[in-house]
């Protein structure tokens, strides 16, 4: 899809309206799955990038979290980067830090930034000047914010946290496709309240954990990696292969993968 700022026409009126010149068939869709029998959302389509953002505090990530969110655009057919946002926080560069040892052992490139500091943004900035991505992650980790640090002209909507958990609030309300004044494209995505993976079939979930892949060499060809006798996944996690969390994670996601599936 090609857009076209409005205000860089003559014929400008607001100064973030946008108008769609053409749409091009959709290769690569990231999608929000519909619960029950509601249709799916599409977030974004020709992507060359999806980056999960999350903030390490306020509210901070857990692995359970970003795991949902890494699941959810593997299931779309892409790999993410991941973005750790607020490092500025107090405690924030510990917390980053083994994150980012976490998820890079997987095979995931992580960037730890501030949006407030501009601390590793020169690496985020290089990636999203070119092509189209799109930004993903819950309400208040900073998506938009980290969008007018890169392009101050933008001055997107951003939101303080509320609430006693300290939960964004939803600031920005839909999909939008952003053209960068250095030349990329963005979709700002409204955040995610929760992450659920209605519509991904239970036996696809497996392979929605990338380094899944090398261990799977079970007895059985349909092996759900659970309580299989001759199970290479579960064997790599007790030999410290995978990470516990990750093995968690996939057992609970499919669990609920199979819970939706007999709905
Ligand atoms: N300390 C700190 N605060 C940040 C940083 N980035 C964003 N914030 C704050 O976090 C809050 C939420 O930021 P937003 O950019 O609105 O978050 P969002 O991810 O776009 O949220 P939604 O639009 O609801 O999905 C705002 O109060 C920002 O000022 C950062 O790097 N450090
Ligand atoms: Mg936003
Ligand atoms: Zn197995």
């Amino acid at each position: 899809m090609r857009a076209t700022r409005l205000s860089d026409t003559p014929e400008a009126s607001a100064p973030d309206a946008w108008t769609i010149e053409s749409v091009a068939d959709r290769t690569t869709e990231l999608v929000r799955q519909g619960r029950g029998g509601r249709a799916q959302k599409v977030l974004a389509a020709n992507l060359d990038r999806v980056f999960v953002v999350v903030a390490v505090c306020e509210p901070p990530a857990n692995t359970d979290l970003i795991d949902r969110l890494l699941v959810l655009v593997e299931s779309s057919g892409m790999h993410p980067v991941l973005v750790l946002n607020k490092l500025d926080l107090p405690d924030a560069p510990e917390a980053a830090a083994e994150l980012a040892d976490l998820y890079g052992a997987l095979g995931y490139e992580t960037m730890s930034v501030s949006a407030v500091t501009r601390e590793g943004l020169t690496g985020l900035s290089e990636e999203l000047c070119r092509g189209t991505s799109a930004l993903i992650g819950p309400s208040g980790v900073g998506k938009s914010t980290l969008l007018n640090a890169l392009d101050p002209t933008l001055d997107l909507r951003t939101g303080a946290l509320s609430g006693k958990g300290g939960q964004g609030r939803h600031t920005t309300v839909s999909s939008r496709l952003i053209g960068l004044e250095c030349g990329g494209f963005v979709a700002d995505t409204p955040g995610f309240s929760d992450v659920n993976l209605w519509g991904v079939a239970p036996e696809d979930v497996g392979a929605c954990f990338p380094e899944f892949a090398a261990e799977a060499v079970c007895r059985f060809r349909s092996c759900a990696h659970d309580q299989e006798p001759g199970c290479g996944v579960r064997e790599a996690v007790e030999a410290g292969r995978i990470p516990a969390s990750r093995y968690e994670s996939y057992l609970k996601l499919r669990a609920e993968a199979v819970e939706a599936a007999e709905r």
